[in-house]
């Protein structure tokens, strides 16, 4: 295997990294799954290659490891990639991805994680106000991001949708986007399901992801 890719379905990072495998093509790669709730991330195995205990995390037959959705997946089109579509070298339009996967890292991603895990690991039984207040001001910024093209960073899909369209569509496990108030976000949420990628890759663990939120809600 040229690459082993540690995992969870359910786990919004690490279907961002499986998208763009698939979007890329790359068909040498081990999926392994890395249990949270039965805390395999924190076996010594997985700490030695990755201290910080995230999913996802991928390793190559030469040993060299990643961590980080963001990370790794501006690698793999670096390395991977036919062409440089989904993050191209020209500096000022790869200056806005990685706007946007900074905006996936810092504002959108920890409107999840934050919202989330009070309900799925610590027992509470509804998502916070103060929380899903955070997911709404999120689906605004993304909106207004959404005013210059079709897609996240201008006129041509990109890892910047690939990334953010793993946390938004699981976002709306929370809250479900309104199509009169978010019209493009609306719109750009279902041109990306309409990818082959996103079927294959992001829907199922979506599914599953949406399961395990619905089970823990009282
Ligand atoms: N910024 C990271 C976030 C990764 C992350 O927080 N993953 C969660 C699962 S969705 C995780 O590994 N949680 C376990 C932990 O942090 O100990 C990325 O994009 O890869």
């Amino acid at each position: 295997m040229v690459l082993t890719l540690y995992k969870l379905n359910a786990s919004p990072p690490a279907r961002a990294v499986m998208m763009t495998i698939e979007a890329l093509g790359i068909s040498d790669v081990e999926f392994v799954d890395v249990n949270l709730l039965k805390k395999d991330h924190l076996k010594d195995e997985f700490l030695e290659m990755n201290p910080q205990h995230t999913i996802p995390t991928m390793k190559e037959e030469d040993g060299f490891v990643l961590w980080d959705s963001h990370a790794i997946t501006t690698y793999l089109v670096n390395k991977y990639g036919e062409t440089d579509d989904l993050y191209p070298a020209d500096i000022k339009k790869r200056a806005i991805i990685d706007q946007r996967l900074h905006f996936d890292s810092g504002i959108l991603f920890p409107a999840l994680r934050g919202s989330v895990e009070p309900v799925l690991f610590w027992g509470e039984p509804s998502f916070r106000p103060e929380n899903l207040a955070k997911v709404t001001a999120a689906y605004d910024f993304t909106e207004k991001f959404l005013q210059e093209g079709s897609w996240l960073a201008g006129d041509d899909i990109t890892l910047a949708d690939i990334c953010c369209v793993a946390t938004v569509s699981s976002l709306t496990a929370l809250i479900p986007i309104d199509e009169n108030k978010y019209p493009k976000l609306a719109a750009w949420l279902e041109r990306c399901a309409a990818k082959d990628f996103y079927k294959k890759q992001n829907l199922p663990g979506l599914q599953e992801f949406d399961q395990l939120i619905k089970s823990k809600v009282v």
